[in-house]
């Protein structure tokens, strides 16, 4: 059901209408998440891995002002050709957007708002937006973390950036009432690792089980989503001195130069990609496709 505001890619638009599974896939990561071409060989990788498990991929965007669920191959290389002159869009950014009919790449935010609008309950990224380090002065707390709150769709993920405060992070998700839950793991994963040293309240061990937890949510009622935390599988884990290292010295760079608001999450990955000499990048890209992998099967399940 595509609407004046929202319109679904005919495959999409099939899937949904047949009941076949679905997952939405985010932009922000490729117009600012990742340096070009990578962002748009892994956007497209994630879309084959998908259909490859099972599940039509929805990349959703803003293009001339609609909210969109499902891409062309041609409208994700300009998101990643464009990179950071495209609009971070989150929830706050659409309605202006959409009068004025202009382009942007979703986040983890608008993108859980575009798959609810088009009925889609899964969801694929690489990692969330968080409470930032620092946040009790800054306020920098991701609209990421309130969408879960209010938002009908589960994420999964590979937990967080440790360029986030990790433990204020899950405070947050416990006070708003998220359920957070681990994918065979009892520990937050750190992203770049498998671990963090924060202890997650539950774990899941199949689809099966984390899909049977989505339809109980549904059927009690309960507004909000859910995190799946999916570790990133070992042999693409980062070193864990050098990556906290790449963290530090980006946040001291950041610090330095006064970077603020939305601008915080894309310089800090990019500073990290270029402090590791690009090796944070390929475990990046793997994490993500370890998420399009289980939100597929999660899908399938539903
Ligand atoms: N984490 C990543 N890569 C990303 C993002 C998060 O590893 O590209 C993006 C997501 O789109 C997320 C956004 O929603 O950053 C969070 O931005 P902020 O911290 O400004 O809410
Ligand atoms: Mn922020």
């Amino acid at each position: 059901m595509s609407s004046p505001v929202l319109i679904l890619s005919k495959p999409v638009l099939a899937a949904l209408s047949e009941g076949r599974p679905v997952i939405a896939l985010e932009s922000t990561i490729i117009s600012h998440g990742m340096p070009y071409p990578q962002n748009v060989e892994t956007a497209l990788a994630c879309e084959r891995l998908a259909r490859e498990h099972g599940a039509e991929p929805a990349t959703v965007a803003v293009l001339g002002g609609k909210l969109h669920a499902g891409l062309t191959a041609d409208q994700i290389e300009y998101l990643g050709k464009a990179g950071t002159k495209i609009r971070k869009a989150s929830r706050r950014d659409l309605p202006l957007m959409a009068a004025r009919g202009e382009d942007g790449a979703t986040t983890v935010a608008a993108t859980m708002l575009v798959s609810a609008l088009a009925g889609i309950p899964v969801f694929a990224t690489g990692g969330i937006g968080g409470v930032h380090r620092g946040a009790e002065t800054t306020m920098d707390v991701s609209a990421d973390l309130e969408e879960l709150a209010r938002t009908p769709v589960a994420v999964v993920c590979a937990g967080a950036k440790s360029i986030l405060d990790l433990g204020l992070t899950l405070e947050y998700l416990e006070t708003r009432g998220v359920p957070v839950i681990g994918y065979r793991t009892d520990e937050l994963p750190a992203f770049f690792t498998r671990h963090s040293g924060f202890p997650l309240p539950q774990r899941a061990e199949t689809p099966e089980e984390i899909a049977a937890a989505i339809r109980a949510q549904r059927a009690m009622g309960y507004p909000g989503g859910m995190l799946v935390a999916n570790p990133i599988p070992g042999e693409y884990e980062m070193p864990r001195a050098a990556i906290s290292q790449a963290i530090e010295d980006a946040l001291a760079d950041a610090r330095r130069q006064g970077v603020t608001g939305k601008d915080v999450t894309p310089f800090l990955l990019s500073a990290v990609v270029r402090l590791t000499g690009g090796e944070s990048l390929k475990s990046n890209i793997q994490l993500v496709y370890n998420n399009v992998r289980l939100a597929a099967h999660i899908a399938a399940c539903l």
